[in-house]
């Protein structure tokens, strides 16, 4: 699966000197840009491909913000469009010689999507998360990569960056809410999955995706099998996933299959944490008709 990433056509340094701009957990710089904060690689690559993407109708997009169930997805998608087909990672693939249908990954907010992405019969699959776990989930990410020397970023600092919206394609409730409003207008374009539900049915919700995705299945047996493959048990113990690293970030593999639970929240933030950001959930959902928390 290739992620929306087209080859540079203009620069966008100038651009770059009028951002706001702020320091992420002393790791790199976020610039905020129409309502969202990115690092700048990202940034230019969200600039890039809303100037140059061109969405075929055979597309499909999986859409979400950071540490949502991406590679859950990413796995599943390709296994129903095509049993037989392998995970590409490789971002350097020329996205026009590939063949319809194209599988494409990115964390863009709805609102800066390409026109093409929203114009054309492409459908877009979007997943998401409790917050809780998300910053969870995060952090243990981004710590993945100290040094052993290291000591882990502190929790607090990064919870509360989080909480205010400050982090690689935040806010995350407005991410959230700018895929969920566009479900439930066009929800044969848009398919809104919660990762809760994911792992509370699995079988049901892979069911509910295929069919989406114009693929049902014939038999239970094919479910199974699929459900199967994805799994993070099997999916954690490949060799690949156990000692590969990820070839542009340079994130080792096993880092995107630490724990793969619903609640692991409770381990680490405190319950004043949990008010915090559960109020803040409550008061961003509020009317929208989405509830996140677990
Ligand atoms: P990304 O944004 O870097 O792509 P993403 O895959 O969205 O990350 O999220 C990673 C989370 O999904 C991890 O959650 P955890 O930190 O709470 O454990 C990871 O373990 C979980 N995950 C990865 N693969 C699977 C899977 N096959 N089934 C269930 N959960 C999974």
């Amino acid at each position: 699966m290739a992620t929306i990433n087209p080859p540079k056509t203009t620069s966008t340094s100038a651009l770059f000197d009028d951002l706001p701009t702020e320091k992420w957990i002393n790791l790199a710089n976020l610039y905020q840009w129409k309502g969202f904060w990115y690092r700048r690689p990202h940034l230019e690559a969200v600039m890039e491909a809303r100037s140059s993407f061109k969405a075929r109708d055979e597309d499909v997009i999986l859409a979400s913000s950071m540490k949502t169930g991406t590679t859950w997805l990413k796995a599943l998608i390709p296994s129903i469009m095509d049993p037989n087909a392998r995970i590409v990672e490789n971002s350097t693939y020329n996205i026009l010689d590939m063949p319809s249908p194209r599988l494409f990954r990115t964390h863009m907010p709805y609102a800066m999507l390409p026109d093409s992405i929203k114009t054309s019969g492409c459908k877009i699959v979007y997943i998401t998360r409790d917050p809780k776990d998300t910053v969870l989930s995060l952090w243990h990410f981004m710590n993945s990569i100290r040094k052993p020397e290291e000591r882990p970023f502190p929790l607090n600092e990064f919870f509360e960056s989080f909480c205010k919206g400050l982090h690689p394609f935040g806010p995350f409730h407005d991410h959230v809410l700018g895929y969920w409003k566009e479900s439930m207008m066009r929800p044969e374009k848009i398919l809104f999955l919660r990762y809760e539900d994911m792992k509370r049915d699995t079988s049901g919700q892979v069911k509910k995706l295929a069919s989406f995705l114009g693929r049902p299945f014939a038999k239970e047996e094919e479910v199974a099998k699929v459900v199967w493959m994805c799994s993070f048990e099997r999916l954690k113990n490949l060799e690949v996933n156990k000692n590969g690293v990820e070839p542009d970030a340079g994130f080792p593999k096993s880092a995107y299959f630490r724990l793969g639970v619903v609640g692991d929240w409770k381990n680490s933030l405190s319950m004043e944490m949990k008010k915090q950001l559960d109020e803040i959930t409550c008061n961003k959902l509020e009317g929208s008709g989405l509830d996140l928390l677990n």
